[in-house]
């Protein structure tokens, strides 16, 4: 599968692509002869490009996604698993995918993963961590951890149970079968499927839908969509430091869109006047 758009490289990997296309950056990764496993520096180099996506303010939307059009990722590279872990050329036995879905969970920008073919172990976790997922016709979702004495006890599990419910949950992963796409969208585990040759045209189209709408609010939605989710005291965190800062910055910078400058400005108010009600009180 090749993709249509005249996409632009924003920077030279080994194991990943790093592309961008008006406003959106597209994370891809590039090891098809493996079904895009990852390998500790596949999740390296998608940490880097994570990073990028966070600061580059050009960047308003993430596509995550897979090269070839047989796979979206199978998860971890069997092949380099060994006592300690998963073992990289450099021989320190460590993954980090955990530091990726929370990157993936806490970055202020959406995240949608494009599922073409196999979405299995790790690689199916990744998928359920993006904010969204829009899976090709050919896509096949499952978790295969317990087939070869692996788990994912994190948001594996239990973002999994919240998005398909404990039953399914526990049924994905104790009987490790797989499931095409129309049984992943009945189930709530992916958004839509089209035809694989639609596969970029409609992440694009999702993308511009929501790059019209206004960063803050998408941002401020997708933290508390999070918070909904979380314990209480991890929650309180995430509230604070994110919301603080946003506010800060807007007062500080006007926000480029002229449509939604009254609504933060109404925003603050509300805040002052909270902060006034306290004083007095
Ligand atoms: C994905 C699946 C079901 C596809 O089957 P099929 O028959 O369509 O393809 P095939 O022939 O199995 O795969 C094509 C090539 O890709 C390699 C295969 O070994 C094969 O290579 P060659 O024989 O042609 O040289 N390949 C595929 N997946 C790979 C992998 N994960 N690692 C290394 N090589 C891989 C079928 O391929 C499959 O079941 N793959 C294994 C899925 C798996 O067990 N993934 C790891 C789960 S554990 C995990 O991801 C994990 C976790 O549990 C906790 C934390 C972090 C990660």
């Amino acid at each position: 599968m090749n993709w249509k758009q005249n996409w632009e490289t924003i920077r030279e990997y080994d194991e990943i692509k790093f592309d961008f296309f008006e406003g959106i950056a597209k994370i891809s990764i590039n090891r098809p002869e493996k079904h895009n496993a990852f390998t500790p520096r596949t999740v390296i180099e998608m940490i880097d490009a994570m990073n990028i996506c966070r600061d580059d303010t050009n960047i308003e939307v993430i596509i995550f996604t897979g090269e070839g059009g047989k796979a979206f990722c199978s998860g971890g590279d069997q092949s380099v698993r060994g006592h300690g872990g998963y073992v990289g050329k450099d021989e320190v036995p460590r993954l980090n995918v955990l530091d990726l879905q929370k990157q993936i969970r806490s970055i202020p920008k959406v995240v949608i993963a494009a599922v073409a073919g196999w979405s299995i172990g790790g690689g199916h976790v990744l998928h359920v961590v993006c904010d969204l997922t829009i899976a090709a016709e050919n896509a096949m979702f499952g978790q295969t951890g317990p087939k070869v004495g692996s788990f994912d006890g994190g948001f594996g599990a239990s973002y999994l149970a919240r998005s398909v419910g404990q039953k399914k949950a526990r049924e994905i992963w104790f009987l490790c079968d797989q499931y095409n796409a129309q049984q992943a969208l009945d189930m709530g585990l992916v958004n839509t499927v089209v035809p694989l040759e639609e596969l970029e045209d409609t992440f694009i189209e999702w993308a511009k839908k929501i790059q019209e709408k206004s960063p803050l609010a998408i941002r401020m939605l997708k933290s508390s969509l999070m918070q909904n989710w979380m314990g209480k005291r991890e929650s309180r965190n995430w509230q604070g430091i994110p919301h603080c800062f946003i506010i800060y910055r807007m007062k500080r910078k006007k926000e480029e869109m002229p449509l939604w400058k009254n609504v933060n400005r109404i925003f603050l108010n509300i805040l002052s006047f909270h902060k006034s009600l306290a004083t007095k009180g």
